[in-house]
């Protein structure tokens, strides 16, 4: 409608962020890793793991979508004695300067029939939808890894992955 008008204020918002930062140190909201892991056969869906970095306030992550599979579910791995269960989980916190994490055995996300051409390419490009500024979509292209053998995903040490994390340093407010 008028370009020159959200330019202006793209611009000013940017030089906004830029001044916080240097004043406070804070981190903007991001994603900042994560990868996924093909099914063990192709009508198993691929389960996705990423990390969320925090920015100067609260916010929710509400949605995982991408254009390039046909469905993308949040899910929470939720342990009652001694069973393990799913449940789909519709958003997640992430807290101000805190980080939330989706990883092996807790919240994880479930991918269905991801295009091949992505698969080829090795990764899936990934938009995060957050409830700050009427739904900030992230887009992170997050690194597609083959289906592991059983025994290899039990001894697997999620927490200490950093792929994709070329574009952005892994920070180090590490758990
Ligand atoms: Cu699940």
């Amino acid at each position: 409608m008028k370009p020159i008008f959200f330019a202006a204020l793209a611009a000013s918002a940017l030089s906004l962020a830029g001044c916080g930062e240097k004043l406070a140190g804070d981190k903007p909201l991001n994603v900042v890793s994560g990868h996924i892991v093909m099914g063990a056969t192709p009508d198993r869906p691929a389960v996705g793991y990423f990390r969320v970095q925090g920015g100067p306030r609260d916010v929710q992550l509400v949605a995982v979508t991408s254009d390039l599979a046909q469905r993308v579910e949040m899910h929470e791995t939720v342990r009652e004695n001694d069973m393990t269960t799913m449940k789909p989980l519709l958003s997640a916190d992430v807290p101000a300067k805190g980080e939330l994490v989706f990883k092996q055995g807790g919240k994880h996300l479930m991918i269905w029939n991801i295009n091949g051409a992505a698969v080829r390419a090795g990764k899936l490009p990934m938009a995060f939808v957050f409830t700050n500024n009427n739904n900030e979509r992230i887009l992170f292209d997050l690194p597609i890894k083959p289906a592991e053998g059983a025994a290899a995903v039990g001894g697997m040490d999620h927490g200490a992955m950093d792929h994709g994390a070329e574009k952005a340093p892994v920070d180090a407010a590490k758990k």
